[in-house]
């Protein structure tokens, strides 16, 4: 793994801009500005910025930056989380002099100079920790908490098969060197509005469950305006019903009125589910999609498929 090199790098460049994908998660935001702060607590004097949109449910990892003038053919951009250029959020990453690509998703497509890419990692953020390990980075709280709550977040509480020894000797060294008060920063994560409770309920007393073991809702804007929540809520729920017996794919889909599509957050217990979302606008990991089919009939065309999948799978 090339963790010096990026040191190297990292040394060499006084402007340093970092990107994750779009529709930031806890994990693409605790890695980017996590690794922001651990760049300028090292070298105070670089300007380091984060770009992308603004994610205000996560503000408690930070914020982004307005990208100043720069000069881009004396730039350094990292990449973090994210395994494609269609999906970096709110930067030309051809513009560059150089580009480091940091991220644990299955490989998709190589646009960095230097790629450093382990999907046998839990999260971007462990990558990050590790990269600060390798280097005798110095660390501190504030860094330390958001990398720990990417992990956390992309683990489930270090729930998924991919939390190995190596994420809980990083995130154990994390804690060691910093102090770090861990148990805390749950509530950030992990508290849930009573709307979402409610909604919650809607979804497990109205959702379907073929005799396959897929468990799906299509959820219209009628409904979402009625509970009085928002396209990605379902999405935000989905993990409650990942352990359930009788299910072995879980698919909710929101309308989106806003950006007209269909947002469906596919979650699986074993059947690979990446491919399949990824030819209706989508990806992600094996187990864990997004994916924005245009309609609901297209939406339809989908389950069907994961629920073909779901039949086929021992
Ligand atoms: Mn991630």
């Amino acid at each position: 793994m090339c963790y010096k090199k990026i040191a190297k790098e990292i040394k060499k460049y006084n402007t340093i801009v970092i990107a994750r994908h779009i529709g930031p998660d806890p994990d693409a935001l605790g890695s980017s500005i996590g690794l922001k702060e651990l760049i300028l607590n090292n070298f105070p004097k670089k300007q380091v910025y984060v770009v992308g949109a603004p994610a205000s449910r996560f503000r408690y990892l930070g914020n982004v930056d307005k990208l100043p003038e720069i000069e881009y053919n004396k730039s350094l951009l990292i990449v973090t989380d994210t395994p494609d250029t269609k999906r970096i959020d709110g930067v030309d990453y051809s513009k560059f002099a150089k580009v480091i690509k940091i991220d644990h998703h299955p490989f998709v497509e190589a646009f960095a100079d230097i790629e450093l890419i382990d999907d046998k990692a839990s999260s971007a953020s462990q990558l990050i920790i590790e990269l600060a390990k390798k280097n005798n980075y110095k660390l501190n709280i504030d860094i330390a908490s958001k990398l720990y709550l990417g992990v956390v977040a992309d683990t489930n509480r270090f729930l998924y098969e991919y939390t190995s020894y190596k994420t809980l000797e990083l995130v154990a060294w994390l804690i060691k060197k910093t102090n770090l008060n861990f148990t805390s920063l749950y509530d950030n994560l992990y508290t849930k509005s009573l709307k979402e409770i409610v909604f919650s309920g809607y979804i497990s007393l109205n959702m379907n469950i073929t005799e396959n073991g897929l468990a799906y809702i299509k959820l219209t804007d009628d409904i979402l305006k009625k509970y009085e929540v928002d396209p990605s809520t379902a999405g935000n729920l989905i993990e409650n019903y990942n352990n359930v017996d009788k299910i072995k794919v879980v698919a909710f889909c929101s309308e989106d009125k806003g950006n007209n599509y269909i947002k469906c957050s596919i979650r699986s217990k074993g059947p690979i589910i990446n491919e399949i979302a990824s030819h209706y606008n989508g990806g992600g990991h094996i187990y864990a999609s997004g994916a924005r089919p245009k309609t609901f009939a297209e939406a339809d065309k989908m389950l069907e498929e994961l629920d073909n999948l779901c039949r086929n799978f021992k």
